[in-house]
Order: C-alpha cells, then sequence, then structure tokens
C-alpha cells in the first residue's frame, strides 16, 4: 500500500498486524497440494487510496502451469503467454510454455470488494511448506498499487507493506491420508518418516496411536529396515536443552487414549540407519506391542519443509 505519512503508516502497520486479510490482496484458499489443480481466488478488498480499481494484472511464476483464468460479466480479459524456463509433465504431456499473465480490466469501486478466479496447477518443483507467490499490480484511476512484495527466507511475511499473495503447499499425504490401520483395540493413523541429512545415524517415525478398548497396552519395540533397530523416545527439558531418552520399559497406551508421536515429542528412533531416508520413500516396518502383537506400518517420507524440528532432537 501507498502511505503519505507516519500516522497512516503506523495505523496501516497495526492493521496489518490484526487483520492482514482485509487490507491486502490475498487468496481465498492459500493451501494446496503440488501437482494438483489450484482454483485461485484473488480478493481485491478495496481500491487505491480512494480510487476505483481498473485493472487487475496477475504475473504467474515459473513452475506453475495449465493455467485459465475464468472470464468475469464486465471485464475484459487478456493473457499472456510465454515460455517456460524448463519444460513440466503434465499428465505424460510435456508443456514448455503457457499463460505468464492475466489481466482483468473494468472498474471496482473503493467502496466495494470483488473476487477474480483462475485456475492453475502448482508443479512439484515447489516442496511442501514452500509457499508460492503471485505478484499482483492494481492499476487505478489515479495510480497504482503493487502487491509484489516477497519475503526473503526466514522474514516474516506480515512485516511486508504490499506483499505478492501467496498459496502455501501441503504434502500430498496430509491430504488424502490412508486408511487407519487397526489392531485388536488400537488404531494406528498417519505414519511417516523424515527426510535424514546425508551421513544421519538415526531417523524419525510418527504417527498416532489410539487404544479403543478398555485395557491397557503397550508400545514395547518394532523394526524398521533400513536399521538395525527402532526405540521409542520421548523429549524431556535439561536445563534449556530439550534432549530425548529411550522410555524404559515400553510406552503404556491407556484405554481411551491417543498418544502422538510427532517432531518434538514422543516418536519412534531408526537406530543405526544404512542410508539416509529421502523423499517420495516409503518404508514398511513394524510396531511391536504387548497385546495387540506386531502390526505392520508403511512410512511415506516427508521433506524437512513445515516439519522441521528443532536440531537438539537428534543429539543422544
Ligand atoms: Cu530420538
Amino acid at each position: 500500500m501507498k502511505l503519505t505519512s507516519s500516522g497512516a503508516l503506523a495505523a496501516a502497520a497495526f492493521l496489518a498486524v490484526s487483520t492482514p486479510a482485509l487490507a491486502h490482496v490475498s487468496f481465498d484458499n492459500a493451501r494446496t497440494t503440488a501437482n494438483a489443480t489450484y482454483k485461485a481466488v484473488l480478493r481485491i478488498p478495496h481500491g487505491c487510496e480512494g480510487q476505483p480499481t481498473l485493472k487487475i494484472q496477475v504475473r504467474i511464476p515459473e513452475g506453475v502451469i495449465a493455467v485459465k483464468p475464468m472470464p468475469k460479466a464486465g471485464w475484459t480479459l487478456e493473457t499472456v503467454k510465454g515460455p517456460y524456463v524448463k519444460a513440466y509433465d503434465l499428465s505424460g504431456t510435456p508443456v514448455a510454455e503457457g499463460v505468464t499473465g492475466i489481466t482483468w480490466a473494468g472498474s471496482l469501486d473503493d467502496g466495494h470488494y470483488d473476487e477474480f478466479v483462475f485456475q492453475a496447477r502448482i508443479t512439484d518443483i515447489f516442496q511442501p511448506g514452500a509457499t508460492v507467490y503471485f505478484p499482483v499490480i492494481q492499476e487505478c484511476a489515479n495510480g497504482r498499487e503493487e502487491w509484489t512484495e516477497i519475503p526473503a527466507a526466514g522474514q516474516d511475511p506480515h512485516s511486508l507493506k504490499s506483499p505478492a499473495p501467496g498459496v502455501t503447499i501441503t504434502a500430498a499425504a496430509a491430504a488424502s491420508a490412508p486408511a487407519p490401520i487397526k489392531a485388536g483395540a488400537l488404531t494406528i493413523e498417519e505414519p511417516w518418516s523424515r527426510v535424514t541429512p546425508g551421513g544421519a545415524k538415526v531417523g524419525g517415525g510418527y504417527l498416532r496411536i489410539t487404544n479403543t478398548g478398555s485395557t491397557p497396552d503397550r508400545l514395547v519395540g518394532g523394526s524398521f529396515p533400513l536399521a538395525s533397530r527402532v526405540e521409542v523416545h520421548e523429549m524431556s527439558l535439561d536445563g534449556t536443552v530439550m534432549r530425548m531418552k529411550p522410555v524404559e520399559g515400553g510406552l503404556e497406551i491407556k484405554p481411551g487414549e491417543t498418544v502422538e508421536f510427532k517432531p518434538g515429542g514422543y516418536h519412534l528412533m531408526f537406530v543405526d540407519l544404512k542410508e539416509p531416508l529421502k523423499e517420495g520413500q516409503t518404508h514398511k516396518g513394524t510396531l511391536v506391542f504387548e497385546k495387540a502383537g506386531t502390526v505392520e506400518v508403511t512410512y511415506p517420507v516427508r521433506g524437512m519443509g513445515g516439519q522441521a524440528a528443532p536440531a537438539a532432537e537428534h543429539k543422544h
């Protein structure tokens, strides 16, 4: 946003912190998975300092393909096409060019709100946890707002005055979770493991175990194909440092209780890894319970993005 006085700046900064969705151009649904069609609904909440909006221009970033804007009554629609930096696979067909820009031209009063829609396929050059930014230029009768700022690595997007609207990529596995595993009175859900940096000797296993029965059970061990053994670990605070240690005698799962294994909490430790765990792999291991016995569990390996745990987690 363009601002004219320090008073306005302070007020706008406050507004941006408390109600960013009202102040900024943004997407209605700012989460999607890679390699799926994303319906982008761009919200234009106001004009430029009281002026009506006459044009909305969206720049399509590299790695976003098969873009189709939706025509809008009362607005003319134009697209710019061009070559991509590289060819992308679209259901088995390589595509090397496509829409790189969209312009809607019409008029939208400053006191009104409107939405502009396009669909696009965000390719898997974007990892889960990444945000894909679509710079937008809003032209008005008497000037323009440039929603083109992209946060640097580690920078809080809320600290930007005119951030480009972004959509965050979520892990596909989370969007289409596999069926829960049933073993006796236990239900095991959403197992996953995390990529390990080269040379790491341990990996982590995460999932959720619910005891639907009326007696306690106990997780006493397990197996993982690339590890020499599997331990159940918990995190605890040692002074100011989080450390992990094996749970002695196995972990009790009480009747009616759900135990969450997650980065920074209880986790399965795959000890003495023979090779690193890579994104996209799946590994079939087992969990061993006192009552429910041996249960087969398949762990998809996911990236670090959005799931990063404190580095201390892997210090024994
Ligand atoms: Cu551990």
